[in-house]
């Protein structure tokens, strides 16, 4: 009998679409995809990648067609709320936060206007493509304002007398900047979220999602860790191991004729910057040498 497939929903082309690629190549995933094809086949693992829009990923697997999916929180509490609104339960839940697609979710007016905070908001009309995070956002400061919701080009309402402010992402703010606004409020940190189904997988697709998620957090560990070799006086330890950033455990290692000194190796979940090797050396420690980790299962 095949195999039961794993079907993982990834957005088609936009932000999202090369970060999601890269980590699922560091995930070990090998994929087969012609162009413009809309579903490419996993050769080394059973799990197939659809590519779609981003606005459509939670809804596939809302309706259990694909089993996973990567979007932006934004799109994912978005729909989440506007499910609620309407009393349907919502049938998809965050595995992971993953390291990108990092944005807000902001308020921002014309610049030359003041911001009273969101009690000033009462009255006021607000241009978005986000109506539900912006409704529950007035609901939880108990305003009523005037919500405009467009499906683009948000940034431009103001200028066109359509709005008198904005509710949009934001991450340079460039944007904002070039259309002459300035963000006043921040309502939600946003990143792309690996999201599942809530319902019972067959037991071997089971396992796949969680070999998924588990190399997915290796893969995120690693980044920025570095694997940290020195040698070090016995008594300078203490300080050695203060130093060294992000690190648990250091291997100490005894040195075959140097009693007072030993070898250290340790790793380090941060990113090892030159100060950190000055102030090793000037600890006492010499020989250091700082390598990338490829991968790391704990
Ligand atoms: O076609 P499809 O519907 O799939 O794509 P899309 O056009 O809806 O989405 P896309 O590719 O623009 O964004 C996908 C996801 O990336 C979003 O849902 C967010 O989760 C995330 N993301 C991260 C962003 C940004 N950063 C971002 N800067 N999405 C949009 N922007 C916009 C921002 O609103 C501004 O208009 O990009 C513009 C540039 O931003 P600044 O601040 O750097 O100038
Ligand atoms: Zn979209």
């Amino acid at each position: 009998m095949d195999e039961p497939r794993l079907r993982l929903a990834i957005q088609k082309s936009g932000r999202l679409t090369d970060p999601s690629l890269d980590l699922l190549a560091r995930c070990g995933l090998k994929i087969s995809r012609g162009k413009d094809q809309l579903m490419a086949y996993g050769e080394n693992m059973p799990l197939d990648v659809l590519f779609v829009r981003d606005d459509d990923i939670p809804d596939l697997v809302q309706e259990d067609v694909c089993d996973l999916g990567l979007v932006g929180l934004n799109v994912l509490e978005e729909r989440r709320l506007a499910l609620a609104a309407r009393g349907h339960p919502v049938r998809f839940e965050a595995l992971r936060t993953l390291e990108f697609g990092r944005c807000r979710l902001s308020l921002a007016v014309p610049d030359d206007q003041a911001f009273g905070g969101p009690a000033s908001l009462g009255g006021r009309r607000i241009a978005t493509t986000y109506p539900y995070l912006l409704e529950n956002f007035l609901r939880g400061h108990d305003v009523s304002a005037e919500i405009v919701t467009l499906s683009g080009a948000v940034e431009i309402a103001p200028r066109l007398g359509r709005a008198d402010l904005i509710f949009d992402l934001v991450s340079t703010g460039s944007t904002l900047q070039a259309n002459h606004l300035r963000e006043v409020h921040t309502v939600l940190e946003s990143h792309a979220v690996l999201i599942r189904t809530p319902v019972a997988l067959p037991p071997l697709k089971d396992e796949w999602v969680e070999r998924l998620v588990m190399r997915i957090d290796g893969v995120q560990q690693v980044r920025e860790s570095k694997y940290i070799m020195l040698h070090a006086p016995r008594a300078a330890l203490d300080e050695i191991r203060r130093l060294l950033p992000g690190s648990e455990s250091p291997t100490i290692i005894p040195l075959e004729g140097t009693p007072e000194r030993v070898a250290v190796h340790a790793v380090c979940r941060e990113n090892v910057f030159w100060e950190t090797l000055e102030g090793l050396k000037k600890a006492g420690a010499s020989a250091l040498l700082v390598l990338p980790v490829e991968k790391m299962l704990a």
